[in-house]
This record gives C-alpha cells, sequence and structure tokens, in this order.
C-alpha cells in the first residue's frame, strides 16, 4: 500500500468526519465562555481595574503645554535644587509635569494622602515616566496631556526615570517627586534624599 499524500486542495476519501464527542462540546463550551469573560473584562477592567489612564486624555501642543507648565511653576515654586524648580502645588489642583530630552521639570513636592491631577506631557519626543522603586509606569508622549488622578501613599524622596530610549542622555534623565507628610515643611529648603527610599544608584537608569 502505497502513502497517500494530502494535500488541501483535494478532499479526504470517504467518511472522515466523525459528530464531535461529548467532551470536545465541553471544551468548546468552558473555551467560548471564557473569551466571554474576558471580552467583558475589557471594559470592566477601564472602568474598575485602575489599570488604563482613565482620566483626562486630550491632544495639547507642546509648546502650549510648555507655557502651562512654567505659569504653574510660577504659581506654586517653593524653592530649587541646583536650577530645577521645586514645586509644591496645594492638594487637590493641577499638576503638570513636562518631560524633555534630558529632564523632567519642575521638581514636584506633593503631600502624602492629598489627591492631584497630575499632568503628563513632552515637549520632544516619546518618553517613559517611571516612579522608582514603585511600580509606576506611563509613555509620555508629545501632542497628548494625560490627567492622572493620583495620591501618594508614601512619603519619601523619589526619582522619576525615563524608561524610554530618547536619546544620548537618556541615562542621565532623571526627576523627583518628593512627598511630605502633612503641608509643605520649609518654604525654600530642599528636603534631603535621606527623607525617604533609596536614592537611584549612579548609571542605574536603562
Ligand atoms: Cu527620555
Amino acid at each position: 500500500m502505497t502513502p497517500e499524500t494530502h494535500t488541501g486542495l483535494e478532499s479526504p476519501r470517504g467518511v472522515w468526519w466523525k459528530p464531535a464527542h461529548k467532551a470536545e462540546k465541553i471544551w468548546v463550551g468552558i473555551a467560548f465562555a471564557w473569551c466571554m469573560v474576558l471580552f467583558a473584562m475589557m471594559p470592566l477592567w477601564h472602568l474598575r481595574g485602575g489599570q488604563n489612564p482613565s482620566g483626562i486624555r486630550r491632544r495639547v501642543d507642546p509648546q502650549a503645554y510648555e507655557h502651562r507648565t512654567q505659569e504653574f511653576i510660577a504659581q506654586y515654586k517653593v524653592g530649587d535644587d541646583r536650577g530645577m524648580p521645586i514645586v509644591a502645588p496645594p492638594p487637590g489642583s493641577d499638576v503638570y509635569l513636562a518631560a524633555r530630552q534630558f529632564q523632567w521639570t519642575p521638581i514636584l513636592q506633593l503631600e502624602k494622602d492629598k489627591e492631584y491631577v497630575l499632568h503628563l506631557s513632552s515637549l520632544d519626543v516619546n518618553h517613559g515616566f517611571s516612579l522608582y522603586p514603585l511600580n509606576v509606569n506611563f509613555q509620555v508622549i508629545p501632542g497628548y496631556d494625560y490627567g492622572l488622578r493620583v495620591k501618594p501613599t508614601q512619603s519619601g524622596d523619589f526619582r522619576i526615570i525615563c524608561n524610554e530610549f530618547c536619546g544620548i542622555g537618556h541615562h542621565v534623565m532623571v526627576g523627583r517627586v518628593i512627598v511630605v507628610d502633612g503641608a509643605s515643611p520649609s518654604v525654600g529648603e530642599p528636603v534631603g534624599p535621606s527623607a525617604g527610599p533609596p536614592v537611584l544608584p549612579a548609571g542605574g537608569a536603562r
């Protein structure tokens, strides 16, 4: 008997199909039900899961965003750290953070357990907002203003690392968020790096 070659072009000879076995039908049923669960999870997760940015999303002109950030800095500046303004906005306010090659402007000083709307946008290329050492990651895209509702739950001196390769100085693109307990302690005085979690080791950004 010579082995037959099957191609997709010819039907196999004889009655080759059989009604599905009961076990197979059960499997198809389970798989279908699971598909429906996952399908329902997509909108559900958006509304209830806290995974997706369900805050403000709108287009913005990078120049307008820069202008708004400068206004924000002028309004709430409390000091500076080597030329980078430290800004302490009141709880509940809109906070503006601008990413550009290769810095995060300004340094934010927020109060613990208070809610803010953190606006993120880039003035040039794609950047990645990563709050070290916490598990917070967000794409920062030029032309888009993302307003995230944030509530710091831990006081300390945190570093923002750019986690999207953005050019030759990417590895030095480190920003700062200071979270204080209660209202801003002392105007103008930078909070020491010992106040919180370990600071970023040199060359730690990838
Ligand atoms: Cu970057």
